[in-house]
């Protein structure tokens, strides 16, 4: 498209812009998403914030006073010591960077010990922060303390593991990781961008869920998305660090606004998802949060119940809200739902497509949704 060279009637632009919208999917035929759709009563909020911007917080000490508010309830929901620090990040991919770029701060190690489930944004991180990702094995899907114990040499920068996997939900188990880590001197990230805003509530409905926040002394930071179960508008991501003075060693001086210095990656942001985020934990608290956690488990059992009935395998049993189903032909599969209007996610891998049951999801559209992949694997084995 050439750049436009004369005026255009609003109303037609409008227009335009409606049309392109229209083509997207609604959010309830989106079942592997990680994201939420914004509450209605909330929507407002927004808007309300849209110029703000928390990068030179002189002009707008009112939503600076908001983010420093959200970030301490962040901070106290993980446990977070007195000594702690946190950020306010664009999502997991810069909470995760954040943590890599002080681990190497603090380490002269080169090497970054993950499993072999770690979201691509370690990929990114690594090519553009020029250190080597030390993918090792798991087993039963989850870190295998022993082998990650038979990894660590001299020259070991950081270990990351993750509660509530992107493929298929499950959690590390970062008690035990966090040992290690703590008895060998090593910086432990916890990738918690899915998991974080469900695992603390399901662990107040007896759910047996490992610790995996600042509880465990080997944690060093934690990254979490407000844009993923925290039900909050895209976007917005925390970042903690065990020690505030931490960001420091990252930090650059910031002479021409109003900030001493900046120790994320985004230098103007908006306060639109900041207030957005303070406004949708203040709106659910804990006690939201536990109904959210256990309508969603309630609906994953649901899903699973019906799926097997009608025949299709689980690649595992789900921990979280997280269905992987097995398919013969996957893209194929996947293919005929997308036509059909439903959008999965492939983990090829495994051969499986990817359900999250999210907040959004109602057990109706579940069953509309089952009756057409019964069609879609017809078709397909036709
Ligand atoms: N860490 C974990 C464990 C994640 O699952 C993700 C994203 C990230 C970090 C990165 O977070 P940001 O994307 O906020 O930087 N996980 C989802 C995924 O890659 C994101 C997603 C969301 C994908 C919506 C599809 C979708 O429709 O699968």
């Amino acid at each position: 498209m050439k750049f436009p060279e004369k005026k255009k009637n609003l109303m037609e632009l409008l227009n335009e812009i409606r049309i392109f919208r229209e083509r997207d999917f609604e959010y309830s035929r989106i079942l592997g998403t990680m994201c939420s759709k914004p509450d209605r009563e909330l929507i407002q909020i927004y808007s309300d914030f849209l110029e703000t911007n928390l990068g030179d917080p002189k002009n707008f000490p009112g939503t600076k006073e908001i983010e420093d508010h959200l970030i301490g309830m962040i901070l106290d929901l993980f446990h977070a010591p007195s000594s702690a620090g946190g950020r306010i990040v664009s999502g997991g991919t810069e909470g995760n960077m954040l943590a890599i770029a002080i681990a190497k701060n603090l380490s002269r190690g080169k090497e970054v010990i993950a499993p072999d489930h770690v979201h691509f944004s370690f990929q990114k991180i690594a090519k553009i922060m020029g250190v080597k990702l030390k993918i090792v094995e798991t087993k039963n899907h989850v870190m295998d303390v022993n082998v990650l114990s038979r990894n660590i040499t001299k020259d070991t920068l950081a270990v990351v593991s993750v509660a509530g996997t992107t493929e298929l939900g499950l959690v590390d188990p970062i008690p035990e990781i966090s040992d290690v880590c703590y008895d060998n001197n090593i910086f432990f990230h916890v990738d918690a961008a899915f998991g974080g805003f469900l695992v603390p509530f399901l662990k107040d409905l007896g759910y047996d869920l490992p610790d995996f926040d600042f509880k465990l002394k080997g944690v060093s930071s934690l990254s979490v998305d407000g844009h993923k179960m925290g039900g909050c508008a895209i976007p917005l991501g925390f970042f903690l660090a065990r020690r505030e003075e931490w960001f420091k060693k990252i930090g650059v001086e910031t002479p021409y606004v109003s900030t001493e210095y900046q120790s994320t990656i985004l230098g103007t942001r908006s306060g639109a998802p900041v207030a957005y985020g303070y406004a949708r934990l203040k709106l659910l608290g804990r006690e939201g949060f536990i109904e959210q956690a256990k309508k969603c488990m309630e609906l994953t059992n649901y899903v699973k119940e019906k799926l097997e009935e009608h025949g299709f395998t689980l690649f595992t049993e789900p921990t979280l809200n997280v269905i992987a189903v097995k398919v013969k032909d996957l893209d194929k599969v996947v293919k005929e739902l997308y036509d059909r209007g439903w959008s999965v996610n492939p983990i090829r891998r495994f051969s499986s497509f990817r359900l999250v049951i999210m907040p959004h999801l109602e057990k109706e559209i579940i069953d509309r949704f089952i009756d057409d992949l019964r069609d879609a694997c017809k078709e397909v084995t036709k």
